[in-house]
């Protein structure tokens, strides 16, 4: 018999979302044979912009999430640059990386230890690990402890890269040195030394203690190599610019179809984001985000998700560290749950690495600015790579005023609901075939989940009041 398994909200996730599986006999296994995910939560920081100062944008747009506002500061001061015309200093252009690499240094951290290893350590019997599930627990005692210990040790490690990055940020989270033209910090020889001790601190920790638990955990759970595998579609805008041009970056852009092992190009005039599964109204076929709409329309026949579904030539796209890490070439592993896991804790590695490259590259005695204003009209694009994947902010100024913004979020790519020609987004066709041992314990439904690190503040905001309560519901169809 067919039963459907709701989990709402999945937990150790930023934001909040609702997976919905159905789990059916396949040749004498039970697995997944249909996903559906819920964004249940309506952002709307869109309609929020309009009518402002286009330099508010990286402001507001940074409060879209607590866990990743570097990268939307990073995405509106591009797109700013891009619509005012302007030019970035050297000093700024590094000082944004080395900001946003603290970012991704403590989102990684939070990932592994805070949010996911839970689904594969078990903990003491106390808060925050209890009360837990207790299906498919496979590491002995000592290494459970080591990890727990690794557990409260990055949570100093976290704070570390915070405090790493407010030397040229101002403060973390919320970063207000992003501003169109540059940067607002003056760099110093103290700044760049005191930059350097707390990496001395965070790569060992990287190197002998997050990498070797990851590739530990990889190896107890290398059935997780296999599960979770996806489309094999996968998506990056480049991130880290390593000259003022952009077109050299420690990540690059690019794109692999289906598996194919070919990087392709990116176009982003090939983006559209429909809507016919999302509480949203748009024209059949989607809207480029450069024209896009946020019109809320609840309820709507066949919707299921507050998230819009982006796609690029109509097809669905991961998007994040694995991404970013075999695109690069950096990265020759397959697509699957262990693999996301894997790529993102050696993408720490190489981010740390360039960052202290990046900061002896400073010159305290060169400009962090070079004058632009707001122009009359115009437009703007602006790509990233937020930890969790690609992130993309459009802008139309009128008026010198904001008269349309657009933001797409990793998230957003990643837990997708289906198209308009029912094909699923990258979560939930990863879930389909994965095995359930107990159905009152659907972790590896969590596994394949937690592996994409979603971000649910990032895709939408503003909480839908009448929504249901409940962790696991069960019902049988
Ligand atoms: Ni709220 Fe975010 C990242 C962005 S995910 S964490 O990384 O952009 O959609």
């Amino acid at each position: 018999m067919a039963t459907k398994i709701v989990v709402d909200p999945v937990t150790r996730i930023e934001g909040h979302l609702k997976i919905e599986v159905t789990v059916d006999s396949v040749g004498g296994e039970q697995q997944v044979v249909d996903a559906r995910a819920t964004g249940t939560l309506f952002r709307g920081l869109e309609k929020i912009l309009v009518g402002r100062d286009p330099r508010d944008a990286q402001q507001i747009t940074e409060r879209i999430c607590g866990v990743c506002p570097v990268s939307h500061g990073m995405a509106a001061t591009k797109t700013l640059d891009d619509a005012f015309g302007a030019t970035v200093p050297e000093n700024a252009r590094i000082m944004r990386n080395l900001v946003l690499g603290a970012n991704y240094l403590q989102s990684h951290v939070l990932h592994f230890y805070h949010l996911t290893a839970l689904d594969f350590v078990d903990g003491p019997n106390m808060a925050p690990w209890r009360p837990s599930w207790k299906t498919d627990h496979r590491l002995d005692q000592a290494t459970n402890d080591l990890l727990v210990d690794h557990y409260l040790q990055a949570l100093d490690i976290r704070r570390k890269c915070h405090e790493a990055g407010a030397i040229f940020g101002g403060r973390l989270p919320h970063p207000p040195a992003y501003i169109p033209g540059g940067f607002t910090k003056a760099p110093t020889a103290t700044d760049i030394a005191d930059f350097h001790l707390y990496m001395n601190e965070l790569i060992p920790f990287i190197d002998n203690v997050y990498i070797p638990d990851v590739l530990l955990v990889a190896d107890v759970y290398a059935d997780y190599f296999s599960i979770g595998t996806g489309h094999g579609s996968l998506l990056s805008y480049g991130v880290f610019d390593e000259d003022a041009s952009g077109s050299d970056k420690l990540l690059a852009r690019g794109r692999i179809a289906s598996g194919s092992g070919t990087v392709l190009p990116v176009d982003t005039a090939q983006i559209k984001e429909e809507v016919i599964s999302s509480w949203y109204s748009a024209p059949a076929g989607g809207e480029h985000p450069s024209v896009g709409t946020t019109e809320p329309v609840y309820p709507k026949e066949g919707a299921y998700s507050w998230l819009k579904s982006p796609r690029y030539s109509q097809a669905p796209y991961e998007c994040g560290p694995l991404a970013r890490m075999t695109v690069n070439g950096d990265y020759t592993g397959a697509v699957s749950v262990m693999d996301r896991h894997k790529a993102r804790a050696l993408e720490a590695r190489k981010v740390a690495a360039a960052m202290v490259r990046w900061v002896d590259e400073l010159d305290p005695a060169a400009p962090v600015y070079d004058s632009c204003s707001v122009p009359a009209g115009g437009t703007g694009e602006g790509l990233t790579e937020a930890p969790r994947g690609a992130l993309g902010h459009w802008l139309r100024v009128e008026s010198g005023e904001i008269a349309s913004y657009q933001v797409i979020t990793p998230t957003c790519w990643n837990v997708s609901p289906t198209d308009e020609r029912g094909g699923h987004g990258p979560v939930e066709q990863a879930l389909l075939g994965t095995p359930v041992q107990n159905e009152k314990e659907p972790v590896e439904v969590v596994r394949v989940i937690h592996s994409y690190d979603p971000c649910l503040s990032c895709a939408v905001h503003v909480m839908r009041p009448d929504g249901g309560s409940g962790i696991v519901s069960f019902e049988a169809i």
